[in-house]
């Protein structure tokens, strides 16, 4: 099976005939075969950003996901508080490899898991005054530390606590700023809203509070960047070999002061349009910094997006950006040159997050495989309207796949690799199908940039053309891999 529209749409119908009448009318919609008229149009009619159907292995995550583990989690020089029952923290601690900078416990506090730890007291009797305790704790204890942020767990919404409040009170008390963020894990329907949410609280009590000293006409911030496995620094080398200055990172290695001298920039990059573009609009707003949304993976994409930066510049930094990419030009050309062989043809199917979906698309094919099915767990119309004209005519597209969806899918379009995250990778192991995780990188990274390629080139090629997947063989439910063992 190939890129086929009618061949396609009918697999969607097929594999969906397995719900009951009603959730199949629902999920339906949330597929899309990519047509001539979609990739032009742009008039995509795929429903998104809903909440998932009860019932359904949906792998989203929640608010708190968004604001803790993305935006705020990266913020090295404040602790951040899991304020609520101790699992929301402990099972998402170290999960998301947000590299920083410093000391662990001195001034980098991003790899510690800090929590409220709610007993059946704190929800009786509401959790104010232990929080009040934790936060004058972690100024005994890390005296280093720049800021606190609180992050709600389900509960303390439910309860009615007062935590603004109690931060207004304790950042008198401790004369460092602390944050409040709503976040509770209900809000919304994906950890989407979680961003926004986190979004705002940088705004109100974070954005535009600080001076920087010296200002220049190169000055921009990278923002939407969390630095996993290095791709913010992979990413800023390039904008600085360009002779731009980063004065801020949002928020990968970033520090609560970069938050707060952001609104000195000239312009604002960003790389994660979906987790961030409240803070680019508002910045806009507020100060009227112009933005420009980029994409670093694979040297097509990241030329391209290095030539569109440098054009909102002068011809200095234009010059610069063209011996930028012909410095990687000949290194990029060997990977692909000693890569591409190995992996063309090879069909690829991903379900990520809210931007790598459509932002990786130009990895593959630099390396001459076809993405033949994409989506995302919680991306919105603007996403998915990004998204046709980068895919192929007949690929799918899907929103909030579950899980059983994504394994009818696997098997039958016959796929080379999956790209997913953690919840899923292993369930492809047992079927026999090369997978790679694209939330973590799987424990390697950076993927961003000249030298996140590298990365990323050599592990799809490790993963695709292991060895080990000739030895497996799958149980009777299971899937062999194309050149496997067989059942
Ligand atoms: Fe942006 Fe991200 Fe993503 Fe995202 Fe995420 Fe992530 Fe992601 Mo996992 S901020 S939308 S909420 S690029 S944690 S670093 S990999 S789902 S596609």
């Amino acid at each position: 099976m190939g890129l086929d529209i009618e061949a396609n749409e009918q697999l969607i119908g097929e594999i969906l005939k397995a719900y009951p009448e009603k959730a199949r009318k629902d999920r339906q919609k949330h597929f899309q075969v990519n047509t001539p008229e979609s990739i032009n149009s742009c008039t995509c009619t795929l429903k998104s950003n809903m909440k998932s159907r009860p019932g359904v292995m949906t792998i989203r995550g929640c608010a708190y996901a968004g604001s803790k583990g993305v935006v705020w989690g990266p913020i090295k020089d404040m602790v951040h508080i899991s304020h609520g029952p101790v699992g929301c923290g402990q099972y998402s601690w170290g999960t998301r490899r947000n590299y920083a900078n410093g000391m662990l416990g001195i001034d980098n506090f991003t790899a510690m898991q800090v929590t409220s730890d709610f007993q059946e007291t704190d929800i009786v009797f509401g959790g104010d005054k232990k929080l009040e305790v934790i936060c004058r704790e972690i100024k005994e204890m890390f005296p280093l530390a720049k800021g606190i942020s609180i992050q709600s767990e389900c509960p303390v919404g439910l309860i009615g606590d007062d935590i603004e409040a109690v931060s207004k009170k304790m950042a008198a008390e401790l004369g460092i700023p602390i944050i409040p963020v709503r976040c509770e894990g209900f809000r919304g329907v994906s950890q989407s809203l979680g961003h926004h949410i986190a979004n705002d609280a940088i705004r109100d009590f974070i954005m535009g509070k600080r001076e920087l000293a010296e200002t220049g006409p190169y000055d921009i911030n990278i923002i939407g960047d969390y630095n996993i496995g290095g791709d913010a620094w992979a990413s800023r080398i390039l904008l600085e070999e360009m002779g731009l200055r980063v004065i801020a990172q949002w928020s990968g290695d970033g520090t609560i002061n970069e938050l707060a001298i952001a609104h000195k920039a000239k312009l604002n990059l960003i790389h994660c349009h979906r987790s961030m573009n409240y803070m680019v609009t508002t910045m806009e707003k507020e100060y009227g910094i112009p933005w420009l949304e980029y994409n670093f993976f694979g040297p097509t994409k990241t030329a391209e997006s290095l030539r569109k930066i440098a054009a909102l510049f002068d011809e200095h930094i234009q010059e610069n950006c063209e011996k930028v990419i012909a410095k990687y030009e000949a290194e990029m050309n060997a990977i692909i040159h000693k890569y591409k062989p190995r992996l063309e043809g090879k069909k690829v199917m991903l379900l990520i997050g809210g931007l790598r979906a459509r932002h990786t698309l130009g990895a593959y094919e630099d390396l001459g495989m076809e993405v033949v099915a994409t989506g995302y767990e919680f991306a919105h119309k603007d996403d998915y309207e990004k998204t046709f004209p980068e895919m192929k005519e007949g690929s799918i597209i899907m929103d909030d796949a579950t899980a059983y969806e994504l394994e009818e899918l696997a098997q039958r379009l016959d796929i080379d690799l999956m790209g997913s995250g953690v919840k899923e990778k292993y369930v492809y192991h047992k079927m026999g199908v090369p997978f790679r995780q694209m939330h973590s990188w799987d424990y390697s990274g950076p993927y961003h940039g000249y030298d996140g390629f590298k990365i990323f080139a050599k592990d799809m090629d490790m993963t695709v053309n292991s060895p080990v997947w000739t030895l497996l063989k799958p149980g009777k439910s299971g899937l062999r891999h194309k050149e496997g063992a067989g059942l």
